[in-house]
């Protein structure tokens, strides 16, 4: 399905360096993407309802922020997003609501397209719905099946499939839980570890057979829906190819999510999934994660709907580094909205200090694991410098708002 609408990045003097970020996996900083040609990124994508909360945007805008940098070093980039567009949560608010599941998420897509769009994040070349994927996934299921790697669930309960996972111990690399926690967020997380009938308690659903008043479509695994991981390995592979640059997302993804992709993916063909992990910490509000249950929810639409700019809001998710957990509240709001408004007047100055070191510190803070509050801290220096009236040089404010623009997002 449709993206949302492109954005102009400025052309900057000379290129940015190689990426790095911190992979969640191996728990280093590592180079990611090649050194030339082109960077491939899978981000998981919105449940389409409550869009387009804070969180969600904190992390699209982090990888925004990705996608950038590689652009600045000359890369091209091959960038997937699905959108999960059948699945419980989606299903159980239609239902509480009223409402058709289908009307919702495509009311839900267009706000989230009509927001990122202002907030100005580079989109994907499409959006890969999972309704409009359901081959793809049973081709991947019953490939997986050939393999020997899944199984029904027999007896009396649903005939449902299931992905086996012998070995839970390789998808906990780098998390730091051990297996017992990990059981207890898996069931937190949309998991089953409890379910009689399975091999093993970390067995991950692909296949649901059909409920009554559920939504179904015929396949060769009998009537039912994809499971949440397998689509997501289904597109990234169908739209990537394996051993692809980074799959990113918040770090409520980090497990169960990315690893039973990632273990699905492999089982498949013995080559890795990504081969980096990209996780971004979670907002919160009021002492708990923003979040669709808790209800605690600040919404892009709302903000831009009172009268915020667009940018300030982005410049509010860019003053928090992407891995910390954090909460928001309106006053970091007010600093933004003085921190645009100050760079504004800077950038229309007819002249300020030379801007070539502005571009290479922010370049620098950038390609070092998305650092943007070292690179918000670079740019505000030479504004306050700019506006004390320091510097004659007179190509220096175009050449700021440009690198503000192209590296950051922020257009002034
Ligand atoms: N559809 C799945 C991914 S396949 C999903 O997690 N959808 S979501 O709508 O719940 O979240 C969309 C993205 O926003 C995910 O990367 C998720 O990790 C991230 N996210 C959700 N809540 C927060 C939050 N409070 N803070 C930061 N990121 C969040
Ligand atoms: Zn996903």
């Amino acid at each position: 399905m449709r993206s949302w609408a492109g954005v102009a990045v400025p052309e900057l003097p000379g290129r940015g360096g190689r990426v790095e970020v911190f992979d969640t996996v191996t728990q280093r900083l590592r180079p990611v993407g090649p050194e030339h040609g082109e960077a491939r990124l899978y981000a998981c994508g919105i449940t389409p309802y409550d869009a387009t909360h804070l969180g969600h945007a904190f992390t699209y805008v982090s990888v925004d922020l990705l996608v950038r940098a590689w652009l600045d070093a000359g890369l091209g980039v091959r960038y997937a997003q699905n959108v999960t567009d059948v699945d419980d949560p989606l299903l159980e608010r239609a239902e509480a609501t009223g409402d058709d599941w289908r009307r919702l998420a495509t009311e839900q897509i267009q706000l989230y397209r009509s927001d990122l769009t202002a907030l100005r994040v580079v989109p994907p070349a499409e959006l890969t719905g999972v309704v409009d994927s359901i081959e793809l996934v049973v081709a991947l299921i019953e490939r997986l099946r050939h393999e020997g790697r899944v199984y029904q669930l027999s007896g009396d309960d649903y005939p449902d499939w299931y992905f086996a996972i012998p070995d839970p111990a390789p998808l906990l690399r780098g998390l730091g839980i051990d297996q017992q926690q990990a059981q207890e967020i898996f069931a937190e997380r949309g998991g089953d570890p409890a379910r009689p009938g399975k091999r093993g308690p970390f067995d991950c659903l692909v296949w649901r057979a059909e409920r009554p008043g559920e939504p179904a479509w015929n396949s060769s695994l009998g009537r039912g829906r994809p499971g949440w991981h397998v689509e997501c390995t289904a597109i990234a592979l169908d739209r990537l190819g394996p051993a692809f640059d980074v799959q990113a997302g918040g770090s409520d993804l980090a497990f169960p999510h990315h690893p039973m992709c990632a273990a699905e993916a492999t089982a498949l063909s013995g080559e890795p999934f990504a081969t980096a992990f990209l996780h971004t910490g979670m907002v919160g509000l009021d002492g708990a994660k923003m979040s669709k249950s808790l209800g605690n929810l600040v919404f892009v639409s709302q903000l831009l709907a009172d009268g915020r700019d667009p940018m300030a809001v982005r410049l509010v998710l860019l003053a928090q580094h992407y891995r910390r957990d954090w909460e928001y509240n309106s006053h970091l709001l007010a600093q933004a909205e003085w921190r645009l408004a100050h760079w504004r007047e800077a950038c229309a100055r007819p002249s300020g200090p030379a801007a070539a070191p502005v571009l290479a510190q922010v370049r620098e803070a950038l390609r070092t694991d998305l650092d943007a509050p070292s690179a918000l801290a670079v740019i505000d220096q030479w504004a306050s410098a700019a506006l004390a009236g320091e510097g004659t040089d007179d190509a220096a404010p175009a050449l700021v708002a440009d690198l503000t623009d192209a590296l950051l997002g922020v257009a002034l």
